[in-house]
C-alpha cells in the first residue's frame, strides 16, 4: 500500500479535535497571588486531577481577584459561570449558616483541634451543607489565627479596640465580632484594603501573618496585635450546577485530588506563616502580645445572636467536645 502523507495528516488532526472536545478545563478564582499557598494548593489539586483523569481534566487558577472579590467569584460559582473558588469561609457566613460554626471567636484550641473538627464528621456535615445553595464542598484550607492589625493607633489593651474603624470580610458575623469589641465594623473586598488603610478610610483590619504580608498591609498598617480571635479557615467549592453535569468518575477524581492538596497546603501554610512573620517583622511591623481574656469575654453576645437554633448549638457544643 502506498503511503499517503495527506492521510496520516487528517487522521491525526481528527484525534487531536477529538482528544481537545473532550478535554475539560475546569476555572478556578482566588484573590491571592501566585505564590500563595491556597494557589499553589490548587495548582498541585490541578496536576493530579490531570494524572487521575489520564489528561483529561484540568484546572487553571485565576488569581490575584482577576474574576473578582470572593463575593462576586462566589456568586458566579454558584449560576455555574465559575466551575471553582477558594475563598474564606467568611463571605460563606450568610449563605450558609453552619459556616458560621468554624468562623466563631475564639471557638479552636489549637490547630491541632481545628484539624481534627474539620478532618472529621462535624467538618464533613459543614461541607455538605453548603449542597442546598449550590455548592459541592471540596475540602478546608489552612489559615492560621486572625489577628488585629492597625495603622495609627496601636492596640495594647481591649479598651484601645474602641472606635477603630476596622474592615472585615463581607459576613454580618464578622460586622458583630468587631462591633462587640468595641470597633466600628466596615465590610469591604480584601482588594480593597490596603489603599484603605492607607488612605486613611479605615484605621485597621484582621488578618493572618500571611496576608498581612502579601497583602502589604504591614507597610500601612505597622501595629500587628496578637488578638488571634478567629481561625476561620478557607474553602474549596466546585458549583454544583457544573458538578451535576460530570460523570461519577470525574466527580471521584476531582473528590480525590482536592483531598490530596489538604496535607500539602498545609505544610505550605505552616512554611509561609514562618516566613511571612519574618518579611512583616523586617518591613518594620511591631508585633504585639496581648491579654486575650478581655477579648474572649466580650464574645458572649456573638454567640448568642449567631448561634440561635438547636442544630448551630449542637455543632459548636460538638466541636467544643472535640478532645
Ligand atoms: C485571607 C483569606 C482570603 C480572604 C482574606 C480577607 O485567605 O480568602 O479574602 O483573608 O480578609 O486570610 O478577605
Amino acid at each position: 500500500m502506498k503511503f499517503n502523507k495527506h492521510a496520516l495528516i487528517v487522521a491525526i488532526a481528527a484525534g487531536m479535535t477529538a482528544m481537545a472536545a473532550q478535554a475539560t478545563e475546569f476555572r478556578s478564582a482566588d484573590i491571592h497571588p501566585d505564590d500563595y499557598p491556597t494557589v499553589t494548593a490548587v495548582k498541585f489539586m490541578g496536576e493530579r486531577l490531570k494524572e487521575l483523569s489520564g489528561g483529561k481534566d484540568t484546572i487553571k487558577v485565576f488569581n490575584n481577584s482577576a474574576l473578582g472579590s470572593e463575593k462576586d467569584t462566589i456568586e458566579q460559582t454558584k449560576i455555574g459561570a465559575l466551575q471553582m473558588v477558594r475563598v474564606n469561609i467568611a463571605p460563606m457566613n450568610n449563605i450558609c449558616p453552619e459556616t458560621q460554626v468554624p468562623t466563631m471567636p475564639f471557638l479552636f484550641r489549637s490547630v491541632d483541634h481545628l484539624h481534627k473538627v474539620l478532618d472529621g464528621p462535624i467538618g464533613e456535615e459543614i461541607l455538605k451543607s453548603c449542597e442546598k445553595q449550590g455548592f459541592i464542598g471540596l475540602a478546608y484550607y489552612d489559615s492560621g489565627a486572625r489577628s488585629m492589625f492597625t495603622a495609627k493607633k496601636p492596640v495594647r489593651s481591649f479598651a484601645d479596640m474602641k472606635g477603630q474603624k476596622v474592615r472585615v470580610q463581607q459576613s454580618d458575623l464578622w460586622v458583630s465580632m468587631l462591633e462587640a469589641m468595641g470597633a466600628n465594623a466596615t465590610p469591604m473586598p480584601m482588594g480593597e484594603v490596603y489603599t484603605g488603610l492607607k488612605t486613611g478610610l479605615i484605621d485597621a483590619a484582621e488578618n493572618n501573618y500571611p496576608t498581612y504580608e502579601s497583602s502589604r498591609a504591614f507597610e500601612v498598617a505597622k501595629y500587628y496585635t496578637k488578638t488571634e480571635h478567629s481561625m476561620a479557615p478557607e474553602m474549596l467549592l466546585f458549583s454544583k450546577r457544573a458538578w451535576d453535569k460530570l460523570t461519577p468518575q470525574e466527580q471521584g477524581w476531582l473528590r480525590q485530588a482536592a483531598k490530596e492538596s489538604v496535607p500539602y497546603m498545609r505544610k505550605q501554610w505552616e512554611e509561609r506563616e514562618v516566613k511571612s512573620l519574618a518579611t512583616v517583622k523586617a518591613g518594620g511591623a511591631e508585633i504585639i502580645d496581648i491579654d486575650k481574656a478581655p477579648f474572649q469575654a466580650a464574645m458572649k453576645p456573638v454567640y448568642d445572636k449567631f448561634i440561635v437554633d438547636a442544630k448551630l448549638k449542637d455543632l459548636v457544643k460538638r466541636v467544643q467536645d472535640t478532645k
